[in-house]
């Protein structure tokens, strides 16, 4: 029976707890269907709490096989005992021990939260509220407390046991075939940070010798045979554990530090105290099965699920509603560790590039909630873009508004201060408050106003006066409950061009001047709904170069034209600005191109772009990954988003296709050329260099084989059959895969042969044909489905194959008859039944259904309303379905 009763948990309503739990000892005993745990929990009366008040834990479809009150039976008019709830009614005014023995199946948790099995391995996922489901207990962040941990199993099925915090203890139980290990952990954490792992595992060691001179135990574990799989892993932690103490001067604190990779998981990795566990996508990889984006999700997701222990686990959250104080903070620590291991310029753009495709939606559709949210249905729904990305751009503004010293200080202070405690929002950014001696109540509106602020600039130069006079205007549209929003502080790092790319110095009068501090940092900070500078002194019309590096988490709309555009792709000093400029191009020529297709005409031709983009591949010889991005045009969900209303998919598709084959045409030599130039030489090295020929390299190809598709397609096939590496080869499968035809099909069955023991390749396989913009897709993937690789009950070939669909493919889930609704709709249906958190994902694809042209948005309506009228919905899903509708 399902029991969900979705209540809106509110911020204001957050009390201390009643109770404290100081130590928990937990006895596991390992059983596919039948696994005992029994927890000795030491609780006291919390001073800050309600004296006398009920204890009331939480459970989640838990069985309570025995309770003890310190070693004695309870009364059964003072207990209530539910499968998601024990209460004793009036326990002792003193510290006591409850004792709880509970029976959980960990074969039959599909939901993947709690105790379950990835195939053959037990591993636990307990945040948000999975603790829950494995004993009773006050499941909620602000409980901290040290954890004993004890388990059992016998020594076939689970040779490796591992939990949180230091081994102290193992050996056989004699007389079995089982045996033990006992864990512990010295330092207090919330119950989402406990982790236990059991099974017949390979894995990989290596040592860290800290800053101070301790030597760390690192092991990587995973399935026997991929040991080799998991070296850049390692590779990754070390550094990042190395960055950790530079960048941020934080140093790990136990004796040992362990990754288990586990098949089946819900989302992409968990940093368990001591003991991550990983999705395997984002600890496995070598040459040949994964590609160089892969490597570099591995670095980041490694990066951050380390640097958590700081920023999550040392200092953890007050409550759910400070989610972002640990994700955004994390999200913005592991940017700043791939900008430093990788190339800066180009890390900032694919971030930015995320940001835009996965948060800008969601603040421009119903689902648009504030980066600390005041109430929620379910938490599980709030693992989302605006609480990671946006909340990383919010910590990244605050750094350039007050400067990398105050930064850095303001982040010693949080450390110090909070260091052992569940904290807030206010704590985190009173520090930088104090450093900087600055206010930052109006700063702080990022946090409590969801929606993305546009900000219009205009530009006039008056020759005579020599001044040329910017004047900056913001807004924000109205998202759900939130009708009117106050100014923003919106930090503008600019500079001014000259035509011929000289940058000029900033300098302005009394009148509608800047500050001193903002003309030596190139940072306009605009905190009032419209603000006029004028800068004086220059002799040449300039162009201005706006929010640069991508200095606030904005739209902007200027008032520069194409020719100016072409002047600061090739001058501008910021590369971020650069590649900017390309996509205002690029895509005001597709906004274009959608107009003309839908009044029944011609997409329209400008070569004055491909020759910016000839000289930026020219110019850029010795940045091949930053050419890449430059020549990547913008994606499709890119177009939808700034046309905003009235969108029809398949207009910008045929748009987009047109411009790429006119490039692709229109370069075509320079495009071969580079493609020759980049061929691969020597071993294969997975580093950024290495990885920027191949990123330059697979973009020529692609764009080659738009404009000339005979000649591109057999460079394709030739590169796909002499592959040596995953990039190339998928790379080369991609182009052939957008090609109706035997050569396709020959080419995809090829791949599957040569991959089929790989699931995580397969996942690739999955992608792609659930991606190709065809009227057959939606029949590929339903037979797909049936294929013996795929498994509704693997999250992660779930999101390949139907993720990939609603997600990444923008004319056949959106197709014009509605079948991509109806067929989400009947999974998310179905998979909610077993796993409601994946559920719930893949509803969210319809976030952006109200921009859609009015027969799509009807239909997409239908099928959200056809999902949200089912019985017995989880409360994942009830709450995407409602918020997406209301
Ligand atoms: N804290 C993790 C994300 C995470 C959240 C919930 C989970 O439940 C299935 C798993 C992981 C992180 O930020 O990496
Ligand atoms: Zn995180």
């Amino acid at each position: 029976m399902r029991t969900d009763v979705a209540q809106p948990v509110r911020l204001a309503d957050y009390r201390p707890p009643d109770y404290l739990i100081d130590t928990v000892v937990l006895d596991v005993l390992l059983h596919d269907t039948e696994t005992r745990v029994r927890a000795k929990l030491s609780i006291r009366p919390n001073p800050a709490g309600r004296a006398g008040a009920p204890l009331v834990l939480d459970g989640d479809e838990l069985t309570a096989k025995k309770i003890l009150l310190d070693g004695q039976d309870i009364s059964p008019e003072t207990i209530f005992v539910a499968p998601d709830q024990l209460t004793l009614a009036s326990p002792p005014r003193q510290p006591f021990v409850l004792e709880i023995e509970t029976e959980i199946n960990p074969s039959a948790n599909t939901k993947l939260m709690g105790l379950y099995r990835s195939g053959p391995v037990y591993c636990t996922q307990c945040e948000a509220e999975g603790f829950r489901r494995i004993t009773y207990f006050l499941d909620r962040p602000d409980v901290l407390s040290v954890y004993t941990t004890r388990i059992e199993a016998a020594v076939s099925e689970a040779p490796i046991l591992l939990s949180n915090g230091n081994k102290i203890d193992a050996g056989p139980i004699d007389g079995t075939d089982r045996h033990f290990a006992v864990w512990h952990d010295p330092f207090p954490k919330p119950s989402y940070l406990f982790a236990l792992v059991g099974g017949d595992l390979g894995s990989i060691h290596d040592e860290f010798t800290t800053v101070s001179g301790r030597k760390v135990a690192l092991g990587i574990y995973v399935e026997h045979g991929k040991e080799k799989s998991a070296v850049y892993a390692m590779d990754a932690l070390k550094r990042s554990m190395a960055w950790d103490e530079t960048a941020f001067g934080r140093e790990y604190d136990l004796d040992m530090f362990n990754i288990v990779a586990v098949s089946s998981f819900n989302m992409g990795a968990m940093e368990n105290k001591g003991l991550n566990v990983f999705n395997d996508k984002y600890v496995l990889a070598l040459p040949e099965t994964a590609t160089d984006t892969d490597y570099a999700n591995i670095e980041a997701v490694i990066a951050h699920e380390y640097f958590h222990n700081w920023t999550g686990n040392r200092i953890t959250c007050r409550d759910w509603f400070q989610l972002c104080l640990k994700e955004g903070l994390t999200v913005f620590r592991d940017h700043e560790f791939s900008a430093d291991q990788r190339s800066r310029a180009v890390r900032r753009i694919a971030d930015v590039r995320t940001l835009r495709a996965a948060q800008f939606p969601e603040d421009a559709g119903p689902l648009a909630h504030n980066v600390r949210p005041d109430t929620y249905l379910e938490i599980n729904n709030f693992y989302t873009a605006t609480i990671y990305e946006k909340g990383s751009e919010i910590i990244r503004m605050l750094k350039v508004l007050i400067g990398e010293t105050a930064f850095r200080a303001g982040m010693d202070l949080y450390f110090d201060r909070y260091d052992g405690t569940a904290a807030t929002i206010e704590n985190f950014i009173s520090c930088f408050a104090e450093v900087s001696h600055r206010d930052l109540t109006q700063f702080s509106r990022w946090y409590h106003q969801a929606g993305t602020p546009l900000v219009e600039a205009q530009t006039s130069y008056d020759a005579a006066k020599q001044t040329f006079t910017l004047d900056l205007k913001q807004s924000c549209k109205p998202t759900p409950g939130q009708d009117h929003k106050e100014p923003f502080v919106i930090p503008i790092e600019l500079g001014l061009v000259a035509a011929d790319g000289a940058p000029i110095a900033l300098q302005t009068g009394t009148e509608d001047g800047a500050s001193a501090d903002e003309l030596a940092r190139g940072v306009l900070e605009l905190s009032t709904p419209e603000r006029r500078v004028t800068f004086c002194d220059v002799a040449t019309p300039p162009v201005a170069s706006l929010l640069r590096g991508f200095s606030a988490p904005v739209r902007l709309s200027q008032s520069v034209n194409e020719n100016e555009l072409i002047a600061l792709v090739a001058h501008d000093s910021d590369s971020f600005n650069r590649w900017q400029a390309a996509q205002t191009y690029a895509t005001r020529l597709l906004l274009r191109s959608v107009d003309l297709v839908r009044s029944g005409g011609k997409p329209c031709e400008d070569e004055a772009f491909g020759e910016a983009l000839y000289r930026a591949i020219e110019s850029n010889i010795g940045d091949p990954a930053f050419a890449a991005q430059v020549i990547s045009l913008p994606s499709e969900a890119d177009m939808a988003r700034e046309i905003g209303e009235n969108v029809d998919p398949d207009a910008i598709h045929v748009a987009k296709q047109a411009l790429r084959a006119a490039l692709g045409r229109q370069l075509a030599p320079i495009l071969l050329q580079t493609y020759e130039r980049l061929a691969p030489e020597g071993a294969y090295s997975p580093d950024a260099a290495a990885a920027g020929r191949r990123a330059l390299r697979t973009a020529c190809l692609d764009l080659y084989a738009a404009g000339v598709p005979d000649e591109g397609g057999a460079l394709a096939q030739r590169q796909f059959e002499t592959a040596q590496t995953m990039t190339d080869e998928i790379a080369a499968l991609g182009i052939l895969t957008h090609v109706p035809g035997e050569r396709r099909e020959q080419a995809l069955d090829t791949f599957y042969q040569r991959h089929s023991s790989e699931p995580l390749v397969i996942d690739k396989w999955f992608i792609l044909q659930a991606t190709i913009p065809e009227k057959g897709t939606l029949a590929r993937v339903k037979k797909l489905m049936e294929h013996p690789a795929f498994s509704l009950t693997n999250p992660n070939r779930v999101r390949s194959l139907i993720g990939a669909f609603a997600s990444g493919n923008q004319t056949q889930f959106n197709a014009a008859d509605g079948s991509g609704y109806h067929f989400l709709a009947e999974i998310v249906i179905g998979l909610d039944r077993t796993n409601p958190q994946v559920a719930a994902r893949l509803l969210a694809a319809f976030k952006s259904w109200r921009a859609l042209e009015s027969k799509r948005s009807a239909l997409a309506e239908a099928a959200l309303r056809r999902v949200a009228q089912v019985n017995d919905l989880s409360a994942d899903v009830k709450d995407i379905a409602g918020r997406s509708l209301a």
